[in-house]
């Protein structure tokens, strides 16, 4: 059944605005049985809950969670392929994989009942963004093992949108079919839906003024300043996503068009903690740490308090959408693409949301961090807009490092390239290029 907030529409009204002692009611019946399962049909679980002294029948409350172990990447590849399925394999409908850049990737499965679980949340967070049922939705996420096509594919068709599978790359034809078809809604990672707009605006093709109204983003860490950046050169308003694969892929969370400040957690479906990265002791709501996310309806690979790396902090105050489950605030960078240069914590959206204030640069990017003696350095490539002369290349430098070092604090050399020089995403951007040499 469908239904209506003041002014949104909800795709499962019930659930997305059950009163919050209902939802933890709810969450403490499928955390049981999530967990039983795991610990019955993993040996991982099982050997995991054995050496901490612990098992599925010391879970009576939620707070109990707290003295279950973790279970990071690490095991998912220590059991590659299959090892941490839950069912036999002949009972998993489809795979998706996430490639690393070292070792074996990263396998997950999902049993038919998964599947459409996570249909209905993408439907779910589609139209908790703004979609609606017969929009035309553009989704450019790459399809293939990466999750975000066909998330977003699936859930477009369960909303009951018109999707169009244009997939990452040859952007000019893209612009092309959006306009023909008239999308209403793109699907796309920020930085590839920034691409998107510079190619239409080189190519003269008014996507601002055409029938675009929602942009659909996530796979990456993007800023504000990037938002408001695709809002106008896109003419949309641009609504953040969230997901990992390990946790089913995109629709783990998505921003309301309501309030844009913050992720609905999809509190029926997962359970969510905030840990100290350093000590793993879980946080009070609204502090920083790291997401720990526990799946409460994925038969498959059920995940038990799988430590994210994402760095964000939680919200249960009520939002003005009416929807009752808890918010994730933006999440601006994980604990692994932290770089420390001279001794100052740095993540790559920092960098973006002063270099997106800047006059007379681009909002293409990359960090290069190089190892100068016992230093990290970090070298900040951007570009010129097209029209500023190269005469002026060093001052603009000069510009960007004395914003850098006045906002986040840390001392980097600037290198103003001209148009098209940085290289641009067709899925999530690379932002940081490392030439410091690896260990081994
Ligand atoms: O990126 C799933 C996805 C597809 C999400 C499409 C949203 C849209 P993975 O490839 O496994 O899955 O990468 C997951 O990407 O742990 C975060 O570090 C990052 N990430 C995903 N969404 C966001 C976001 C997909 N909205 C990893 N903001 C996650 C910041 C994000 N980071």
């Amino acid at each position: 059944m469908n239904g209506r907030t003041h002014d949104g529409y909800l795709f499962q009204p019930q659930v997305e605005t059950m009163p919050r002692d209902q939802l933890a009611g709810l969450q403490l019946e499928k955390l049981q049985a999530m967990v039983a399962h795991a610990y019955d049909n993993v040996a991982h679980y099982r050997r995991s809950f054995d050496a901490a002294g612990v098992t599925p029948d010391d879970l009576k409350s939620l707070a109990d969670l707290a003295r279950f172990p973790f279970t990071v990447k690490n095991d998912l590849r220590d059991n590659y392929p299959f090892g941490m399925f839950a069912v036999p394999q002949s009972e998993v409908l489809r795979v998706h994989a996430s490639s690393g850049t070292t070792g074996k990737p990263t396998v997950v499965g999902y049993t038919a009942a998964d599947l459409d679980v996570w249909s209905d949340l993408m439907a779910r967070s589609m139209a908790c963004a703004g979609a609606r049922p017969g929009d035309m939705v553009h989704n450019a996420y790459g399809y293939g093992l990466f999750t975000g096509g066909l998330g977003a594919h699936y859930g477009g068709e369960r909303l009951g949108c018109t999707v169009t599978p244009a997939s990452g790359g040859f952007t000019e034809r893209q612009i092309v079919l959006m306009q023909d078809f008239g999308a209403r809604v793109l699907c796309a990672t920020p930085s590839y839906a920034l691409n998107i707009a510079e190619v239409a605006e080189s190519e003269g093709a008014d996507i601002k003024g055409g029938t675009l109204a929602v942009g659909i983003f996530g796979a990456e860490p993007w800023s504000e300043a990037m938002r408001q950046q695709l809002d106008e050169r896109l003419g949309i308003k641009a609504v953040d996503i969230y997901g990992l694969s390990e946790i089913i892929g995109p629709g783990v969370a998505a921003e309301c068009a309501e309030a844009r400040a913050g992720l609905h957690g999809w509190e029926d479906c997962f359970l969510f903690e905030v840990i100290d990265p350093q000590t793993g002791d879980v946080l009070p709501m609204g502090e920083t740490g790291e997401l720990v996310i526990t799946t409460l309806a994925k038969w498959a690979q059920p995940m038990i308090r799988y430590r994210t790396r994402d760095i964000t902090r939680l919200t249960d105050e009520p939002c003005v959408c009416g929807r009752t489950h808890l918010r994730i605030l933006r999440i601006t960078g994980r604990n692994d693409d932290m770089l420390i240069i001279r001794g100052v914590n740095v993540y790559p959206s920092q960098v973006e949301a002063v270099l997106l204030d800047r006059p007379r640069i681009e909002p293409h990017y990359q960090l290069v961090i190089q190892r100068e003696g016992t230093m990290d350095t970090m070298t900040v490539e951007v570009e010129a807009h097209p029209g500023v002369a190269v005469d002026d290349y060093d001052e603009i430098a000069q510009d960007v490092e004395h914003h850098i070092r006045a906002r986040i604090g840390v001392t980097c050399r600037a290198v103003v390239l001209s148009p098209g020089e940085v290289p641009r995403s067709q899925g999530k951007a690379v932002r940081v290029r490392d030439l410091r040499e690896q260990p081994g």
